[in-house]
């Protein structure tokens, strides 16, 4: 019996030791070892593949006056200074994650974010903290249905909604997708990162509802509204599922 005993504690020694070397290894590959900077991540709506101005919204018979969009779970690939100064060509050179930042945490809360409100387009804060210098290509992050508001809330159970007019008529459009999104720089090079760079994602709303024809959007119900959401008492399906497609290559990634 004693025996048994000695089996099973030298078993339970041997399994945490393990455990701890194991999560010992997971944090030594979490350590960044580039220099790293300060650099705020933040969001905002454009009309146009080239302004970043706070231009009033109208895309095609759509006029925006509101977008909140919920975002959580950032990631960010990039390609580090050091490497870039040595001159290696952007081809032989490793994209790398961000395992663990200062920014990337603070962006990854979750949060719903104004990014039009009374028809101008603004910028909204995701995230702040230390970063490591190089030039960013990418940013994945994840929808955010919000679940924290009270039910009075216009966000809550949404993670996007946008509110406007078509022809006169108020119109509403809201999702509740927690889809991943990425948003890639429009360079190869992507956006450099050095000393408080504020990162942007920015949504196109012209690529947002590119091929989408609000002249069909209906008042099925007429009680005077246009909604254009999941089992819509409008119908206006098809509308919907393109705008949610749309989304996969409606944000890019940009410096401000
Ligand atoms: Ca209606």
């Amino acid at each position: 019996m004693k025996k048994v005993w000695k089996n099973v504690i030298a078993m339970s020694l041997a399994l945490t030791a393990g455990i701890y070397l194991s999560s010992c290894s997971e944090k030594e590959e979490e350590i960044i070892t580039d220099p790293q900077t300060q650099a705020k991540l933040s969001a905002t709506a454009s009309n146009s593949s080239e302004s970043l101005s706070n231009a009033r919204v109208t895309v095609g018979a759509f006029t925006v006056s509101q977008l909140t969009v919920g975002t959580q779970d950032v990631e960010m690939k990039y390609y580090a200074k050091a490497d870039l100064s040595a001159g290696i060509s952007l081809g032989n050179l490793t994209l790398k994650t961000i395992l663990n930042a200062g920014l990337q945490n603070s962006a990854s809360a979750k949060k719903s974010n104004v990014l039009i409100s009374g028809g101008e387009s603004k910028f909204s804060l995701i995230g702040e903290g230390n970063t490591p210098e190089g030039n960013y290509t990418e940013a994945t992050f994840r929808l955010y249905k919000n679940t924290a508001a009270n039910a009075n809330d216009p966000m809550s159970q949404k993670s996007i909604l946008i509110a406007g007019e078509i022809d006169g008529k108020i119109t509403q459009f809201w999702t509740e997708s927690e889809k991943v999104i990425r948003a890639a720089s429009s360079t190869s090079t992507g956006v450099e990162v050095d000393q408080n760079t504020e990162i942007v994602l920015v949504f196109e709303m012209d690529k947002l509802f590119a091929g989408v024809d609000f002249s069909s959007a209906l008042d099925s119900n007429n009680d005077g509204r246009i909604e254009i959401s999941p089992n819509s008492p409008d119908g206006n399906a098809a509308i919907f599922s393109k705008i949610e497609s749309n989304l996969e290559t409606a944000v890019s990634l940009r410096k401000r």
